[in-house]
């Protein structure tokens, strides 16, 4: 059982050269700029401001790891925010190519996506490059309180088909401001680390 309460931050890593060579357990969190990773961590951890949270997009700009006992879960910055230059975004895709192809163990990729849009090409390209690479993921369908139930069923549907997502592929409707969902995403990364 993973004991979320003992989540400390351990480290970040602004460089592919700076990663920590990954021998640990890893849950890493993807997804686009402002969809609610860091948000959705510290729910998680039960924790306010471990993770650094903000309304502008674009706050993680660095691989952020925070370790529990036997597991590190990896706070990754965003894609597709459009402020970035070109050096910033050159950085960027170095860093996520550094971390997702390096040698880890990962034993899960929790794709965030906005459960209030249509799939961001970045998204598909995201969902793809993990297929690519044959890294286990699932998806975390983020804001499920800004939708009725309902339609928040109705459009994770949508969007698993949009992406293309195979029906093997586990998701969970999250809301980490009203708490939806939590409990199942924990249970889909407790399988795969028992996995
Ligand atoms: N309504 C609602 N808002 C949320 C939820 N999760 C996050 N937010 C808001 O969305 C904004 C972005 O949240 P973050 O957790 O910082 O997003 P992020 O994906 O880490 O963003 P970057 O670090 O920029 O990549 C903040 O204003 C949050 O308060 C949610 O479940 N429901
Ligand atoms: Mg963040």
């Amino acid at each position: 059982m993973v004991n979320y309460n003992h989540a400390k931050f351990t480290m970040s890593a602004g460089t592919a050269a700076q990663l920590p060579h990954g021998t640990r357990p890893e849950i890493a969190f993807v997804g686009r700029s402002n969809v609610g990773k860091s948000s959705l961590m510290n729910k998680l951890f039960n924790r306010k401001g471990l993770v650094k949270v903000s309304s502008k997009p674009g706050k993680t700009t660095t691989i952020n790891f925070f370790a529990l006992d036997d597991v590190d879960f990896v706070d990754l910055p965003g894609y597709g925010y459009a402020r970035v230059n070109a050096t910033e975004k050159q950085r960027w895709d170095n860093l996520m190519d550094g971390y997702f192809e390096g040698e880890r163990n990962l034993k899960l990729v929790v794709a965030l996506v906005d459960i209030r849009h249509d799939a961001s090409p970045l998204d598909a390209q995201m969902i793809g490059y993990l297929e690519l690479l044959g890294h286990p993921y699932a998806i975390a369908f983020t804001k499920a309180d800004k939708l009725s139930r309902s339609k928040g069923l109705v459009q994770a549907k949508n969007l698993r088909e949009q992406l293309c997502v195979d029906e093997s592929v586990k998701s969970v409707l999250v809301s980490s401001t009203a708490g939806t969902g939590i409990d199942e995403l924990k249970q889909v990364i407790e399988d795969r680390l028992n996995f």
